[in-house]
C-alpha cells in the first residue's frame, strides 16, 4: 500500500476506509465473503501484466510457458475437487460463464428454462431484459405455494416447452436442491441440465450439500461466494455431459475464446488455483459445516422472534425473510440494518406484489461471518440486533404508487440514517466484530 499511498492517496484512502468498513460491520450478504491473504497476493501479482489468449500450450502469444502451468494447475485442482473430467477456468465471472454455456450449446432462438428472477433465479437464467432472454427463448418456472421447487410443475413445463437447456441452482433459494429430480426431467425431455452452483459451491465441496455432478451435464460456479476465492468462475462438464455430447468441452472452450472473451485474467486464474487448494483442506470442510450450522441457528432465533422465513427455514447458507408481517418494506429494513452495522440485501420474495427495487423481503447469509470465526452464540446476538433494527422501522411500508413512494422513501432515508437507536446498535455491533478478525 506504500506506493499506492504515494502515487494515489485518494484511492489508497478509499481502500483503507473500505477495509475498515468490512471489519466494522457484519457482512451478511450471502454471496459475499472474505478471501484469504494468499488469494489476494496472487490476485495482486505480476500475472496481471500478461496476455494469454488461447489455452495451455495453444496460445496466440509467446511467453506463456509459466502461465500454462498456472492455468493447468487451476484446471487440475478444480477437476479433482468437483470430480469432473473437464473445466474451463477463464470465464471472468458468473454471468459470462453462463453466457458462454448458452453461446456454446445453443443457436439464437433456442429455448432455455430457468427459475424466474423474482422467485430466486438469476438474471442469466432467462430474466427479462437480459442477454439470456433477448437472444434465446426463455421460459421460466416458479416455486410452489410452499415456496419450494415444484417438480411436478417443472416437469410439465419442460414437457410442453422442450427446452434445450434446463437451468437449476439459484441465488435466493434457502433449501436443498434435488439435482437428481432435475436430472431426471432433463433426461426425459432430452435437455441439457446446467447446474449453476455459484451460491453453494463451497457447501458442495465441504460436503454439506449434495453435488449435481452425477445429474447435470454442465456445472457453472462463481469462485468468490461460499468457495471463498477471488472473483471469477468455473465452467465444468461432467462425465454425463461428455456421454451426451463429447464435443461439450470444445464447444465451451470456443465459446469463451474466440466467442466471448479475449485474454484471460491470469492473476485471477492463479488466485482461483490458490482458493481451490484452500477449499480442499479439512479446515474448509469444518468451515462449510459451520456456515450451515450458523444459518440454521440464525433462522431458528429469528423465527422465534416473529420473523417470517420463506419456506420456514434454511438448509444452506442463506435466509430469505418476508417482512410483510413486520409491516416493513425490504429496502427500508436493509437500510435500517446497514445503519445498525448489519449489511444484508433487499430481495423479492416468492409471489411478491412489490417491484424488485422495493421488494417485500431481505436476504441474508452466514458465509462471511463464519469466515471471521463466529458461531451459534454470535448468531443469537445478531438475531437480537436484527430484531431491534427492524422493529425500529416497523410500520414503514412503502406505497405501490411510484410517485408517492418516491417522496416517502426520500424522507424516510434521511430519518433512518440519523436514527439514534440504529446508530447505537452499530457501536454494539462494532464492539463484537472487533473480536473477530478478518483474514
Ligand atoms: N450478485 C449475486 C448474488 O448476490 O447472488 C448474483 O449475481
Amino acid at each position: 500500500m506504500k506506493s499506492l499511498q504515494a502515487i494515489d492517496p485518494e484511492i489508497a484512502s478509499l481502500i483503507g476506509m473500505e477495509e475498515q468498513r468490512q471489519k466494522d460491520v457484519l457482512e451478511m450478504i450471502p454471496s459475499e465473503n472474505y478471501t484469504s491473504a494468499a488469494v489476494m497476493e496472487a490476485l495482486g501479482s505480476v500475472l496481471t501484466n500478461k496476455y494469454s489468449e488461447g489455452y495451455p500450450r495453444k496460445r496466440y502469444y509467446q511467453g506463456n510457458a509459466i502461465i500454462d502451468d498456472i492455468e493447468t494447475l487451476a484446471q487440475e485442482r478444480a477437476k479433482k475437487l468437483f470430480c469432473v473430467p473437464y473445466v474451463n477456468v477463464q470465464a471472468l465471472s458468473g454471468s459470462p460463464a453462463n453466457d458462454a454455456v448458452y453461446f456454446g450449446l445453443l443457436d439464437p432462438g433456442d429455448t432455455i428454462m430457468g427459475l424466474a428472477l423474482s422467485f430466486g433465479g438469476h438474471l442469466t437464467h432467462g430474466a427479462r431484459l437480459t442477454f439470456s432472454s433477448r437472444f434465446y427463448r426463455s421460459v421460466q418456472y416458479e416455486l410452489g405455494n410452499d415456496c419450494r421447487l415444484d417438480f411436478d410443475a417443472i416437469w410439465k413445463l419442460a414437457k410442453k416447452e422442450k427446452p434445450k437447456i434446463i437451468v437449476c441452482g439459484f441465488t435466493a433459494y434457502p433449501r436443498r436442491i434435488d439435482f437428481a429430480a432435475f436430472g431426471k426431467i432433463a433426461d426425459e425431455v432430452g435437455a441439457y441440465l446446467m447446474a449453476d452452483i455459484s451460491h453453494i459451491a463451497g457447501l458442495i465441496v465441504g460436503g454439506v450439500h449434495p453435488s449435481p455432478v452425477s445429474h447435470a451435464h454442465v456445472v457453472t460456479t462463481t469462485t468468490h461466494k461460499t468457495l471463498r476465492g477471488p472473483r471469477g468462475a468455473l465452467i465444468m462438464v461432467t462425465e454425463k455431459g461428455i456421454k451426451k455430447n463429447p464435443d461439450l468441452p470444445a464447444l465451451i472452450d470456443k465459446a469463451i475464446i474466440p466467442g466471448l472473451q479475449g485474454g484471460p485474467h491470469d492473476n485471477q486464474t492463479a488466485a482461483i488455483a490458490v482458493a481451490l487448494k484452500e477449499a480442499s483442506s479439512s479446515a474448509f470442510k469444518t468451515y462449510a459445516h459451520q456456515i450451515v450450522k450458523n444459518a440454521k441457528a440464525l433462522a431458528s432465533e429469528l423465527s422465534d422472534r416473529g420473523f417470517d422465513l420463506v419456506s420456514g427455514g434454511t438448509d444452506n447458507h442463506l435466509l430469505l425473510i418476508d417482512l410483510r408481517g413486520k409491516k416493513v418494506n425490504g429496502s427500508v429494513a436493509a437500510l435500517a440494518l446497514e445503519v445498525a452495522g448489519i449489511v444484508v440485501n433487499k430481495n423479492t420474495v416468492p409471489f411478491d406484489p412489490m417491484p424488485p427495487f422495493f421488494p417485500s423481503g431481505i436476504r441474508l447469509g452466514t458465509p462471511a461471518v463464519t469466515t471471521r470465526g463466529m458461531k451459534e452464540k454470535e448468531m443469537k446476538k445478531i438475531s437480537i440486533w436484527i430484531t431491534s433494527a427492524v422493529d425500529e422501522v416497523s410500520g414503514a411500508e412503502l406505497p405501490r404508487d411510484p410517485e408517492k413512494r418516491s417522496v416517502m422513501w426520500k424522507n424516510m432515508r434521511k430519518e433512518i440514517r440519523a436514527n439514534k437507536k440504529l446508530l447505537t446498535l452499530a457501536t454494539e455491533v462494532r464492539a463484537m466484530t472487533n473480536h473477530f478478525p478478518t483474514p
